[in-house]
């Protein structure tokens, strides 16, 4: 039987995936789910013939440049690939697979609960009730306001995006968005969506922004600070893609001027720091980066690792291989 290969796993991972990866491979797992040092990374790339790397591993130049010379896939954990040089590993010849597909109703559901979240006060009223200083009900408590008829722009118009589209329907939003390429005439019909070519109109007019696009060199602050000035001051902010797409300063900023209403933020530009200043705001919603954390979302991640690894390792072109170009 031919030597099997050696995958190394940086992160904890559902005990079915990585048993099953135990049968597969020589598998090196991380049990104690400690975080690999980029010192770690550099000699696991060294060894490996397979690197397993999540969100959190920074698969930069310089572990890319010393990788041994069996590294020939990175099946990363997940959807997002901007932990990973991708220039570099093309040059060296390393094939980079993601997870996508298996977490876009997780995230999709998270973007939801963001949005009604801050709309709604959620986080707000569950600090008042454990404050012991809830008062009883009175007819000006808590106010929100209705998400019921009002307009939801989605940057990003992916799986993710389509998902939330359908979900908004459903809670009675209009659909917009904008998106690089407009999406085939059929899907807008379907999602009564309407298209914006023009990113800055789209932003002036909403009264709800959901960022669903992925974080690439193109869409780094695609929410900049001009850009942000140009929504209402009703408008709220929901993020469950990458901090990197939104200028997290500056909105920030606009937060604690009260020149916008609200923000929901899944995501953080330096992860997992959060500036102190958007802890201290009422009118943010905070979450730890679980837009797809769910059991089932994670075994049917790790399980598209394990085809990816596979297939690959018999000599097939595995289904999920990143193409820099189609990003
Ligand atoms: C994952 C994510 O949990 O898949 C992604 O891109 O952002 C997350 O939902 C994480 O990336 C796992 O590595």
């Amino acid at each position: 039987m031919a030597q099997k290969p050696l995958v190394i796993v940086t992160r904890k991972l559902p005990d079915a995936i990585e048993t099953r990866m135990m049968e597969l491979f020589e598998a090196r797992l991380n049990l104690d789910d400690r975080p690999m040092t980029q010192a770690a990374l550099i000699e696991a790339a060294k060894i490996a013939d397979v690197l397993v790397p999540t969100v959190t591993d920074h698969i930069d130049a310089a572990i890319l440049s010393q990788a041994g010379p069996k590294l020939k896939l990175i099946a990363s954990f997940g959807t997002g690939v901007d932990h990973i040089d991708l220039k570099t590993a093309r040059q060296r010849n390393i094939t980079i697979t993601n997870t996508p597909g298996v977490l876009t109703e997780d995230t999709a559901d998270m973007t939801m609960a963001l949005i009604l979240a801050v709309a709604r006060r959620i986080s707000e009223g569950e600090r008042l009730m454990r404050s012991g200083k809830w008062q009883g009900w009175s007819p000006m408590g808590m106010l929100g306001h209705r998400i019921h008829g009002k307009r939801l722009g989605i940057v990003g118009m992916g799986r993710i995006g389509q998902a939330v589209a359908r979900r908004a329907r459903g809670f009675g939003l209009s659909v917009h968005y904008h998106n690089r390429r407009r999406v085939q005439t059929s899907l807008e019909q379907q999602l009564e969506a309407t298209y914006w070519e023009s990113l800055d109109q789209m932003l002036s007019r909403m009264d709800i922004i959901s960022v669903n696009c992925p974080h690439t060199p193109a869409t780094y602050h695609l929410l900049s600070a001009r850009r942000l000035k140009l929504l209402q001051k009703h408008a709220y902010v929901v993020n469950t893609s990458r901090g990197e797409v939104i200028d997290e300063p500056a909105l920030t900023r606009m937060l604690e001027r009260h020149e916008i209403a609200g923000a929901g933020l899944d995501v953080f530009e330096h992860e997992p720091a959060v500036n102190p200043k958007l802890l201290r705001l009422d009118n943010v919603v905070l979450l730890p980066h679980m837009g797809s954390a769910t059991i089932e979302g994670r075994v049917d991640m790790g399980e598209k690792v394990i085809v990816n690894i596979k297939t690959f390792v018999d000599g097939h072109k595995p289904p999920d291989r990143v193409i820099e170009s189609m990003l």
